[in-house]
């Protein structure tokens, strides 16, 4: 697939792309599958322990999670969990990363040598969930300092249509060239934030279908609001990169002791990276789902310290007089 030179042209000027048709129709089944039976399988356990009494397994997977949360608010959390924090390393999750048609189009952004990061996330953006509204922020804030200069890709893609009532994703177009702007911590649900007044103007919501992914570097500011429907506005963010860009590929965990120079360590140490595509040694590439799952519990297992980001708590924000 790849994209057009009018489309590389469009992300570098606008900061993000929407490309369609880029998963077909069958692509992302393996994926909601494993998710699927990760629900399941916490649903068995808390019904086992008798903190749930049913298990919804009869409803769609773009409903299940929000009957269920309704029903019983903390078992409902409690499903959530362990897919949200981005340590969802089951079924499907290896193949949607290394997806032909998606590495295509990554190649025609960074070149054909990529390395993905486990900072992937799995999103079920359930109704009345806090969490699920992420504010604005750009990708960069999460990095490590020294890495604001390099290009990485956010790959944001819906797994239902996305829309404005169910809490699609917003943008601010041609607002990434500017570097970085201030964030702190300690925002909406816990997230990284960009004060309103430091905001870029511009933002725009993009609804998506299914199939669809969209593009964006790792400055452009974004953010997603309520989702004010009955359905489960899932999605999942990856995230890749160049060889250039620090990584921890060849590391252990324990490499990463308190005393390290913080430029030398990966843009975010803490997380797993691994190859993708390496044209002149493809047998580094991760392609087995059972190493794959290997990886990320040997460092999902470690507290890797990384330093901090220096970035203040919101309630200390001077509020600029203009
Ligand atoms: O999916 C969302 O609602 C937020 C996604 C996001 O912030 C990200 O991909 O960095």
């Amino acid at each position: 697939m790849g994209l057009t030179f009018a489309e590389v042209e469009q992300f570098k000027v606008q900061g993000y792309l929407i490309k369609e048709g880029v998963y077909n129709n069958m692509d992302l089944q393996p994926l909601c599958d494993g998710l699927t039976k990760a629900i399941q399988d916490k649903c068995d356990q808390l019904i086992a322990e008798g903190q749930l009494d049913r298990d919804f397994a009869d409803t769609s997977f773009e409903t299940r999670l929000t009957q269920l949360y309704r029903h019983n608010p903390d078992a409902g959390q409690q499903v959530l969990a362990p897919i949200w924090s981005g340590r969802f390393h089951g079924e499907g999750m290896l193949q949607a990363l290394r997806h032909p048609s998606l590495i295509d189009c990554v190649a025609d952004l960074i070149g054909p040598d990529i390395v993905a990061t486990s900072i992937y996330r799995v999103r079920p953006k359930v109704p009345g969930y806090l969490g699920g509204e992420v504010p604005w922020h750009q990708d960069a804030g999460y990095s490590m300092r020294h890495c604001y200069d390099y290009v990485m890709i956010t790959c944001w893609i819906p797994l239902v249509d996305a829309t404005v009532e169910n809490g699609c994703l917003w943008v601010i177009p041609q607002s990434h060239q500017s570097g970085i702007i201030q964030h702190y911590t300690g925002g909406h649900a816990g997230f990284l934030e960009i004060a309103p007044e430091d905001l870029p103007v511009g933002a725009m919501p993009l609804e998506m279908s299914v199939g669809s992914v969209l593009f964006m570097t790792s400055m452009t500011p974004h953010a997603s609001f309520e989702n004010k429907t009955d359905v489960v506005r899932w999605s999942i963010d990856l995230r890749y990169q160049d060889f250039e860009v620090p990584n921890n590929i060849d590391e252990i965990p324990q490499d990463y002791t308190p005393d390290r120079d913080p430029v030398t360590m990966a843009c975010h140490p803490g997380e797993a990276y691994f190859v993708i595509q390496d044209t002149e040694h493809p047998e580094r590439e991760l392609k087995d789902p059972a190493g794959f799952a290997a990886l990320r519990q040997q460092w999902d297992r470690e507290r890797v310290h990384g330093g901090g980001r220096g970035w203040t708590p919101l309630s200390e924000r001077e509020i600029k007089s203009s």
